[in-house]
């Protein structure tokens, strides 16, 4: 057998719902939504109802939504409602991110994409931009510093992990706008926003000044930009897209005031079950998903509430992105 000279791409492995396909042929606004806050990020039921409901938030807004995962090793770009309900239900999906996107494929069965999977199928077939909750990051220790670096948490020396999420460098290389409610809160934001900005990625809020704390609206972190609306994102994503510099973006956009967490109490629930997480040892991509759940039995549930009315939120404001975006 001889290698092939040239690999055929992402694009050879994608299967396009038809509505995706007439969409973009006629180039009407179309969203991509994430998986892996489907399959890792969230419990059964809130997973599917919450994917449901962004694709209904991505509707209302005049978009059309593209929920991307791996199927039987085919990369599915808009996923059937039966489809959808069985990515939330299966068990033993995998989370598939660029370096285990190939094992996933070839695996078999269900994953979840991560962003930088998400992004990597978005723009091999043309979608420029993407929702989802939260990124990730720059994990806490992740250079050595101490873990629990919160105000309220009490850290102990570390050795470096060098768990930095490889959306970060997916961020710096695929040109895709992402629209989020800020870096994941479990995450060192500080640092992770130093990577973005070393690898190229403008970062900016709408309507406020300040990065959005994810289940908090506030952070007390300064975003490296802010634009007014959404019409001010639409100018800065078209003008950064075509400047063609390889880079996505990151704009972010804070959780509803109704269903957000006290800035305080995220604190202290993200500081307790990091602790936690430090105990027990759990590292690699397991670490992101076993933060989040332990969150949510701290909080009683009321981080799973943020999650969803941030999730649904992004995904509108990435519907109206999508539209000015295609008006012009
Ligand atoms: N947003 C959420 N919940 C999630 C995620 C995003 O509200 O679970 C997922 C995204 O898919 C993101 C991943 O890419 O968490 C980060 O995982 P890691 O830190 O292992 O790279
Ligand atoms: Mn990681």
């Amino acid at each position: 057998m001889t290698l092939q000279p040239r690999s055929p791409g992402v694009a050879a492995f994608v299967d396009l719902a038809p509505e995706v396909t007439a969409a973009l042929a006629a180039g009407r606004p179309v969203v991509a939504l994430e998986s892996t806050l489907v399959t890792h990020g969230l419990p059964y039921p809130e997973n599917l109802d919450v994917a449901r409901a962004a694709e209904a938030a991505v509707r209302a807004a005049g978009a059309v939504p593209a929920t991307i995962a791996v199927r039987a090793g085919r990369v599915a770009v808009g996923l059937e409602a039966e489809a959808l309900a069985e990515l939330a239900t299966v068990r033993g999906a995998r989370k598939a991110s660029r370096p285990t996107l190939a094992v996933a494929l070839a695996a078999g069965g269900w994953a979840g994409t991560t962003v930088s999977a998400t992004m990597i199928a978005a723009h091999a077939v043309g979608i420029a931009v993407f929702a989802t909750g939260g990124i990730g990051g720059v994990h806490r220790g992740a250079f050595g510093s101490p873990v629990a670096a919160d105000p309220s948490g009490g850290g102990r020396p570390a050795t470096a992990t060098l768990d930095v999420s490889s959306d970060l460098e997916e961020l710096g290389r695929t040109p895709v706008a992402v629209v989020c409610a800020g870096p994941k809160a479990i995450l060192d934001v500080p640092l992770t926003l130093e990577y973005l900005e070393t690898r190229g990625v403008p970062v900016f809020a709408i309507g406020t000044d300040e990065m959005p704390g994810f289940y908090s609206s506030r952070s007390g972190i300064p975003a490296p930009g802010s634009v007014p609306d959404v019409e001010g994102a639409a100018t800065l994503v078209r003008t950064h897209l075509a400047l063609g510099l390889g880079s996505g973006l990151l704009v972010c956009v804070p959780v509803p005031a109704a269903d957000e967490l006290p800035l305080e109490a995220a604190r202290a629930a993200i500081a307790r079950a990091i602790a936690d997480a430090d105990a027990a040892g759990v590292r690699g991509p397991k670490l992101t998903p076993w933060l989040l759940a332990r969150i949510a039995e701290v909080t009683g549930g009321a981080s799973v509430r943020a999650n969803r009315a941030l999730i649904v939120n992004d995904a509108r404001v990435a519907a109206q992105l999508a539209v000015a975006l295609a008006r012009i």
